[in-house]
């Protein structure tokens, strides 16, 4: 594995969280979010198991931020739940809520770790999910409420901030295709999501602007696309997939457009005078973070547009069933580079692997994972020696956690979690990072 000496002096090395994957959603006050319920409704997420107690962050985080410290990295990622802070969604915050994100922030800083904020990993306060939650414009709004006065608390001590979380996901995977919260598979549903969201970011950016914050980007995941086979069916069907999941938002973010090909699918659905808020959606931003796991290979399908279906590819696969391609990575940031955000720094805030990890003799033996950071790193620094403007990597993730619909089971954390005793073991993958990192 490369070491911190092969990259740029100031390169940032982090690991990420999220709230609701890790915090202990039941301490503090937090109120009632869509996650919730859609955990509460059968078939819905394995076991169906939620974000209750997770890894009980809310009360360990002085031991999890150790790791991070420990561990050799600069940066923390971590995200703050908009019902912790506003059990309503809206109206009064609650103060157990904004204290804890205090004492967090100030926890990384004493340990010398940057604190890198997103506003909203994906856990809507419940009382918002009844009001048409991303369906609804009135979001955008609602959001900058609370980006204002969550910043309002800890903006002054932040390395850098960020609104959105995974936009594709937000929308496209929650609205369209069913397997997040609020679960439906709705083109109209999702066609107002994919605009909202973006909206949303603009109103966030704008109200952080305002506060005087800076260092503000997007964090968008990007999944690469690859026809299925050489027939042209196949190749049109990969190119709606990669407009849909990655040309949509940086096209949005970067280009105030949206590209036509997605539009052929959702323009009947979206809200009348959409055109005019790209002013809002495309406010400068200081960086742009990709989130990057695998690639899909894509076949045509009947029915109405997408009219596209992912087939099983033939690639070694994490325990996600994803296939392991770095070299889809080294595409998103060359592509990001030159077709969007053209000289703006670049991070990858998301990237790592769930394996089926099992504690023997008090350790975790996890070689594919350590290989799967170690590619990944090659094509990061090989891009940095290309000329792009990537100026740190993120790993998903420190602890197990809560990964959504799969329940506790898959594992995605340098940290193992016993998800019974809560007892952290860091694995292998852990160790051999801390060594590059701190050599
Ligand atoms: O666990 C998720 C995270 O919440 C967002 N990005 C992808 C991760 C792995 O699925």
């Amino acid at each position: 594995m490369l070491s911190r000496s092969d990259f740029p002096e100031g390169f940032t090395f982090g690991a990420a969280t999220s709230s609701y994957q890790i915090e202990g959603h039941k301490f503090g006050g937090a109120g009632p979010t869509h996650w919730d319920s859609f955990a509460a409704t059968p078939g819905n997420v394995i076991l169906a198991e939620n974000g209750d107690l997770a890894c009980d962050h809310y009360h360990r985080y002085g031991e999890d931020l150790d790791l991070v410290a420990n561990g050799g990295f600069d940066a923390y990622r971590f995200s703050t739940s908009w019902a912790r802070v506003l059990p309503e969604g809206r109206g009064t915050p609650n103060d157990k809520g904004l204290d804890y994100y205090d004492r967090l922030v100030d926890a990384m800083l004493e340990r010398g770790l940057k604190p890198f904020a997103t506003l909203y990993h994906w856990e809507l306060p419940q009382p918002l999910a009844d009001l048409g939650g991303w369906r609804n414009r009135d979001i955008a709004g609602w959001f900058a409420d609370f980006t204002e006065i969550i910043m309002g608390r800890i903006g002054d001590r932040l390395h850098s901030a960020a609104p959105i979380n995974e936009p594709w996901c937000v929308a496209w995977l929650s609205h369209f295709m069913g397997y997040h919260a609020p679960g439906l598979r709705d083109i109209r549903a999702a066609s107002r999501a994919m605009h909202h969201v973006l909206l949303a970011h603009g109103h966030a950016i704008e109200a952080m602007r305002g506060l005087g914050m800076s260092n503000l980007g997007a964090v968008c995941n990007m999944e690469y696309a690859m026809p299925a086979d050489d027939s042209e069916a196949a190749k049109a069907a990969a190119m709606r997939y990669d407009g849909i999941y990655n040309r949509f938002f940086l096209s949005g973010l970067f280009g105030k457009e949206y590209p036509a090909d997605v539009l052929e699918g959702i323009e009947p659905h979206l809200p009348a005078g959409w055109q005019d808020d790209f002013d809002t959606i495309a406010a400068p931003l200081d960086w742009c973070g990709i989130n990057y796991y695998t690639r899909k290979l894509i076949a045509p399908d009947d029915g109405p547009w997408p009219a596209l279906k992912e087939v099983d590819g033939p690639l070694p696969k994490t325990q996600m069933g994803w296939e392991i391609y770095p070299e889809g990575l080294a595409q998103f940031i060359e592509r990001t580079h030159r077709d969007y955000t053209k000289g703006l720094p670049l991070y990858i805030t998301e990237n790592g692997m769930a394996r089926a990890d099992v504690l023997e003799n008090g350790a975790i033996d996890d070689p594919e994972r350590t290989a799967f950071l170690a590619d990944h790193l090659d094509v990061v620094q090989k891009a940095i020696a290309d000329g792009a403007p990537v100026r740190g990597y993120f790993v998903w993730s420190l602890l197990d956690n809560y990964e959504w619909t799969l329940g506790y089971e898959k594992r995605f954390g340098l940290v193992h979690v016993d998800f019974e005793s809560l007892q952290r073991t860091p694995k292998n993958s852990y160790h051999t990072l801390k060594i590059a990192l701190t050599r």
